[in-house]
């Protein structure tokens, strides 16, 4: 990545010379190739950046200290964002007085690591200290901008896309404005204003707009689309939408999930899973998992995808366990399914049944108007007493025959995972197959097979 100008605050200044220095240092003697390469992360956010994508975690400042957590989070990610450290309360609890030391504190953590970082958020109605909510219209304004301009600042070139403005939009069918001190006070206009303000300060970073029960198509997604339009034919300054993705039975992963993805990305702005997390366990869980990145890798300017926490202890939700490591930090389903999906491979080995069984997919027919797909399910190092693999079949292809293998449909039709009929029962190291038919109905994409879930 090519450097930035240095933020303005001294400790930040002093740091970052640090940093130019040692990677000066390691350029010299050959270590680093030249900017603009993917940076060293972990083995999802390798196999994410070999897919020209991040892969990032929410992280907690005073979680670092615990080996476990910062070990998987260096192994595992290329990216963090600060899960509440950068928000206005903690950064400026009094008027005009800031402490960064929280939010410094991950900062250096993930650079030091070559991770990417995102900042979350500017301004927001939650986590907002008293004293800006007491503030007229003028004052208010005036607090919003500076609040923009200090934060920035201080990270300034330190900072990959930015949070501008989060969950500015009321639930439901109304598609209005919620209600907070900015939109009460200010007028729709605020969230303009918040992304000129924060363009003119850092120049260099992605600017976006993040919300959630955005991630399908209804009300609430079609007004902050009718936004992000509005802004881009008027050249207000906005890079990206981010899509929290906080899933779970009450509020799946929409159908049209990629969909929706495609109809911003088409507005001429990038996407990013931002918040992602799925309650549940199991091969469901790792199945919803594979759909989100199966969702992010088909839509061309979804340019990253964060996952809400390192592991299940920690999550705000915990009791629903929706993230990737445990809360002993195996690898869980999930965890497997996410690294097949992103095209990585696991070392296995420490537990959660990742590596367990592994699935192939060879196309054995072509014809005009169709083609024949086999998936070949084999155990790994334990024998095992049934599978589950999931294939997306990009539409508007269709299956029209499977043998071997029984399926089960997504709501949109187009992800079929398919478990055994009789073959469940494999010895360690051996297979069984399945195979379909599929009409192309004009399309030649291949289709997308997930991870081998066993047990
Ligand atoms: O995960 C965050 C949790 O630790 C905080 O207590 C909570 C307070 O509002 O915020 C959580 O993060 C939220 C994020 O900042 C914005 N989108 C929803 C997230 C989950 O509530």
């Amino acid at each position: 990545m090519a450097q930035k100008t240095p933020g303005g605050s001294p400790g930040r200044l002093t740091r970052r010379a640090l940093s130019v220095l040692t990677a000066g240092v390691l350029a010299a003697a050959g270590v680093v190739s030249l900017a603009g390469t993917a940076e060293a992360t972990g083995a999802l956010g390798d196999a994410a950046a070999a897919k020209g994508r991040y892969f990032g975690a929410a992280v907690a400042a005073n979680h670092l200290g615990e080996a476990p957590y910062a070990s998987t989070l260096n192994a595992q990610f290329g990216s963090v964002t600060p899960e509440n450290e950068m928000k206005w309360d903690a950064l400026e609890s009094s008027r005009g007085s800031f402490n960064f030391s929280a939010a410094d504190r991950i900062v250096d953590h993930a650079r030091g690591q070559g991770m990417k970082v995102r900042g979350h958020t500017l301004v927001w109605h939650s986590q907002l200290p008293g004293w800006v909510s007491g503030l007229a219209a003028t004052d208010l304004r005036a607090a919003m901008n500076n609040h923009i301009t200090q934060v920035m600042t201080h990270y300034k070139g330190e900072i990959d896309s930015w949070d501008v403005v989060n969950e500015a939009f009321q639930d439901g069918g109304s598609g209005a404005r919620r209600s907070s001190p900015f939109q009460d006070k200010l007028g729709n206009g605020f969230i303009e204003e918040a992304f000129r303000t924060a363009r003119a300060v850092d120049p260099g970073a992605k600017l976006c707009y993040n919300d959630y029960n955005t991630d399908g198509q209804n009300a609430k997604s079609n007004a902050v689309y009718a936004m992000v339009k509005d802004f881009k034919q008027r050249g207000v300054p906005i890079d990206c939408v981010g899509f929290q993705s906080h899933f779970n039975s009450n509020s799946p992963v929409p159908s049209d999930y990629r969909a929706n993805l495609q109809r911003f990305a088409d507005l001429g702005v990038d996407v990013q899973i931002t918040e992602l997390d799925i309650e549940g366990s199991g091969s469901a869980q790792a199945a919803d998992y594979t759909t989100v990145v199966n969702a992010c890798l088909a839509v061309s300017r979804c340019t990253g995808i964060t996952v809400w926490g390192v592991t299940d202890k920690y999550s705000w939700r915990s009791g629903g366990t929706p993230l990737l490591f445990d809360g002993d930090y195996n690898k869980k389903p999930a965890y497997g399914a996410v690294l097949a999906a992103l095209g990585g491979s696991d070392g296995g080995g420490d537990g959660g049944g990742t590596g367990a069984c592994t699935a192939t997919y060879t196309q054995t027919a072509t014809w005009n108007g169709g083609y024949n797909g086999q998936v070949t399910v084999k155990a790994g190092s334990a024998g095992i007493t049934t599978w589950s693999v999931p294939v997306t079949v990009p539409s508007p292809q269709k299956v029209s025959a499977l043998w071997n293998g029984a399926p089960a449909w997504d709501a949109g039709g187009t992800v079929m995972t398919v478990k055994p009929t009789y073959n469940g029962t494999l010895a360690a190291g051996a297979s069984t197959s399945f195979g379909f038919t599929v009409t192309s109905n004009g399309s030649t994409a291949a289709p997308v097979v997930g991870a081998c879930t066993a047990s």
